[in-house]
């Protein structure tokens, strides 16, 4: 980082950030659990709801437990969480595609969607066990005292079986994703190989409810909005049926996969709290992790990347993705120290940027402003700062720490930045923005001086 940059970018008031975060978070919260945002995502997301309750677990931890409780409460009977449980109370037209294109409770009823809530049949990545052991973490007494563990351990157990089992549609054992939004990357160059593929539906069947809310130019094109609408309607076509070979789109991501191993190893000390048998998980986890790095690891790019099922061939595009694996522990040292490399070297510009880029600066697709084609988050932002602590690199951990928080505030709590100048983007006071902001000033002030 220049000087310059350096100061505007980690200097912030402290008790200024809480209130604005604890604001957004009171704001965003609906009853029994948040939206990401009142206008651009009206309903409860997946991974959102686990990185919501992450942050809320320093303001009640009653209601970080109710947030991972309402998700689970909607998950389908083959162990599925869907990546949206949709609020009845919300008029249909708010969000595209709503309940009516997903139709779960007919369409999904062969899987096991429940009755009611109305959600939609795809899934997100699964951070959820790592947020439920860190909100017991919040109370543990609180958490036993209302036997939380107890009952979420059986539900993200079988969340974990579907998605080792129904899901391992490459026989790798790595979990398959068969729709751009289930990474929650939507719009990440990697599919852009894997789309091409896809015939789009017509434009005059749908309406895109986020171009009321967002900028054309930040969010996907509609040529790739109907290759979006062609794969879901397919897969609800099929009752949301899993069989190797039958899905168009089909790729074995990074992330998804390593958040899958993180969480392993939380059910791990789930289980042993509740007195279950942690073995299971702890073998899993091993077993992942060795496939993770076999599978995906690319030793000439120094990071991780995508494998396309349809073609079987590695996607040779550098996603933050590739990086996230940081947050699996046991990591050969040359793979870590190749991620780190990665990440402060020309491709991500980490350290001279404090931000982290959802594509490399150096990729051919790279946009400063549209949605996950080079613009920084900061849910990938707050893993690979946990990573580094989790590999012991504190000193680099505090910078992104610094930084995370000087820009989350200063962006009004952005959904995503410019990762050059850091200017927001997207919907603002958004939801995970706020929470992971939280969560990183509490462990600031555990730390005491940092
Ligand atoms: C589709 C809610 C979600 C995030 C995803 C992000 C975006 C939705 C959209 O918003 O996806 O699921 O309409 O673009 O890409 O990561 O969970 O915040």
């Amino acid at each position: 980082m220049t000087k310059l940059l350096d100061a505007a970018r980690t200097s912030f008031d402290g008790e200024e950030l809480r209130r604005g975060a604890s604001r957004v978070l009171l704001d965003n919260w609906t009853g029994a659990s948040s939206v990401p945002s009142h206008t651009l995502y009206p309903h409860q997301w997946s991974w959102d709801s686990a990185f919501i309750a992450i942050g809320l677990r320093h303001l009640s931890v009653r209601r970080a437990q109710l947030e991972l409780e309402t998700l689970l409460g909607a998950q389908w009977a083959d162990g599925r969480i869907p990546h949206i449980v949709f609020n009845p109370a919300v008029p249909l037209g708010a969000y595209f595609p709503s309940p009516d294109f997903w139709r779960s409770s007919t369409a999904g009823a062969a899987a096991g969607a429940p009755a009611a809530p109305e959600t939609s049949g795809i899934v997100q990545p699964p951070v959820h066990a790592l947020a439920a052991w860190l909100v017991h973490e919040a109370d543990p007494q609180e958490s036993l005292r209302r036997g939380f563990l107890a009952r979420m351990y059986p539900k993200l157990a079988a969340w974990h079986r579907y998605l080792t089992a129904q899901r391992n549609l490459g026989g790798s054992g790595l979990v398959t994703t068969v729709h751009p939004w289930e990474p929650g990357m939507d719009n990440s160059p990697c599919w852009d190989g894997p789309l091409a593929r896809i015939s789009p539906a017509a434009p005059d069947t749908f309406r895109r409810a986020d171009l009321d809310h967002g900028a054309a130019a930040d969010r996907p094109t509609d040529l790739d909005y109907g290759r979006y609408v062609r794969l879901a309607a397919d897969y609800r076509d099929s009752g949301y049926a899993d069989e190797p070979g039958r899905h168009a789109f089909a790729v074995e991501d990074p992330c998804v996969n390593a958040l899958l191993i993180a969480s392993e190893h939380s059910l791990a000390r789930i289980a042993t709290a509740v007195g279950a048998d942690p073995a299971v998980h702890e073998e899993r986890a091993r077993r992942l992790t060795a496939t993770l790095v076999l599978r995906l690891w690319h030793p000439a790019y120094g990071m991780f990347l995508c494998r396309d099922l349809v073609e079987g061939d590695l996607i040779t595009e550098r996603s933050v993705s590739g990086l996230i694996p940081l947050i699996v522990p046991g990591l050969p040292d040359e793979v870590t120290s190749a991620l780190r490399t990665t990440l402060d070297g020309p491709h991500f510009r980490a350290a001279e940027t404090g931000l982290v880029a959802s594509y490399a600066f150096t990729g051919p697709s790279f946009d400063r402003t549209r949605y996950w084609r080079g613009p920084a988050w900061f849910n990938t932002a707050w893993l690979i700062e946990r990573g580094l602590r989790g590999y012991g690199a504190d000193k680099r951990a505090d910078q992104l720490h610094s930084a995370f928080l000087a820009s989350s505030g200063a962006s009004g709590f952005a959904e995503y930045v410019d990762p050059v100048t850091g200017e927001g983007h997207g919907t603002r006071d958004f939801a995970w923005t706020a929470a992971l902001a939280l969560d990183l000033l509490a462990r600031q002030t555990r730390a005491g001086s940092r």
